[in-house]
């Protein structure tokens, strides 16, 4: 079950199925495209946190137990179906942080891997352990790892199963910022109102450049940059950036 907490202009989804470490199952990953389907069309919300209930789970994977009885054909489906809500977190036009609050494995990880910005609680555990279950990534990994962590050590990972901590995590640039245990929702919250608070159009072109960055040649995607930064020139909130600089002022974007 997905729950949606809103503060101001910053949700919160929260993936809720404690007694199974939030595993995903079909449900939850379709619940989880509904509510980005409405988060996409609401443009006054600016920012949005993902995190798993509990302390003990962020998302401990696919859901094994469903996985258990799938034929070839099944698998197929359901990788595409996780493949395709995970690519919404991409494309929303709002910013998105995972908050990881214990074991991001397989799914779990993938699905922290499409958000733009992860934050851990130093008793977060990330892994790829689907070579233990004879089977491979499948709602991205393979693809979303390397690009993150480098190729080296994503093929470590997905090869090995292994696990490596919140500390290692940071180390490699997996994660952006490590907080105390139990406090990775918090400081995710705080950082997504102060990106909520800046020039939505902006952070909307800025977001989406970034995005195509690991997809194109340098000369494509500079030619994808010129065109988003001329954009934000269309913009009443880039006057209002400007002139409140020149002005010795705090800008007050009103998103348009
Ligand atoms: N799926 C279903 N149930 C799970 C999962 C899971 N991924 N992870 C944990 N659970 C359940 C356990 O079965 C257990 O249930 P119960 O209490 O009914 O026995 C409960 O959650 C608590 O788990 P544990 O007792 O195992 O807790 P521990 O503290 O001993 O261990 C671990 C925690 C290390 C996280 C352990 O639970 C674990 O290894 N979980 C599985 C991790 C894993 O292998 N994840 C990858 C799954 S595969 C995947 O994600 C592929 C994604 C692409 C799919 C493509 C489509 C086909």
């Amino acid at each position: 079950m997905i729950r949606s907490e809103r503060e101001g202009d910053v949700v919160t989804l929260v993936i809720d199925r404690a007694e199974a470490l939030n595993a995903l199952n079909h449900a939850t990953l379709a619940e989880l495209g509904a509510a980005l389907e409405s988060i996409a069309a609401d443009t006054s919300i600016g920012a949005v946190v993902v995190t798993g209930a509990g302390e003990k789970a962020f998302v401990a994977g696919a859901d094994i137990a469903a996985m258990e009885t799938m034929s070839a054909a099944e698998a197929k489906q359901f990788a595409a179906l996780g493949q395709s809500v995970f690519r919404r977190f991409e494309l929303l036009p709002q910013p998105v942080i995972a908050a990881v609050n214990g074991f991001a494995l397989g799914g779990g990880l993938e699905l922290a891997l499409a958000c733009d910005l992860i934050i851990a609680a130093a008793n977060a555990r990330f892994g790829q352990p689907e070579i233990n279950l004879g089977i491979i990534p499948g709602f991205g990994a393979t693809q979303r790892l390397p690009r993150r962590i480098g190729v080296a050590r994503a093929r470590q990972m997905i090869y090995s199963g292994d696990m490596i901590d919140a500390e290692e995590a940071l180390r490699i640039g997996l994660i952006n910022r490590m907080t105390g245990v139990g406090e990775a929702a918090d400081t995710a919250r705080q950082l997504a109102a102060s990106l909520a608070a800046k020039a939505p159009l902006a952070m909307r072109q800025a977001k989406a450049s970034v995005g195509v960055a690991g997809e194109l040649d340098l000369d494509t995607g500079c030619r994808y940059e010129s065109e988003a930064f001329g954009l934000c020139f269309a913009t009443e909130d880039r006057s209002e950036g400007m002139r409140a600089f020149l002005e010795k002022r705090k800008a007050v974007f009103s998103g348009k």
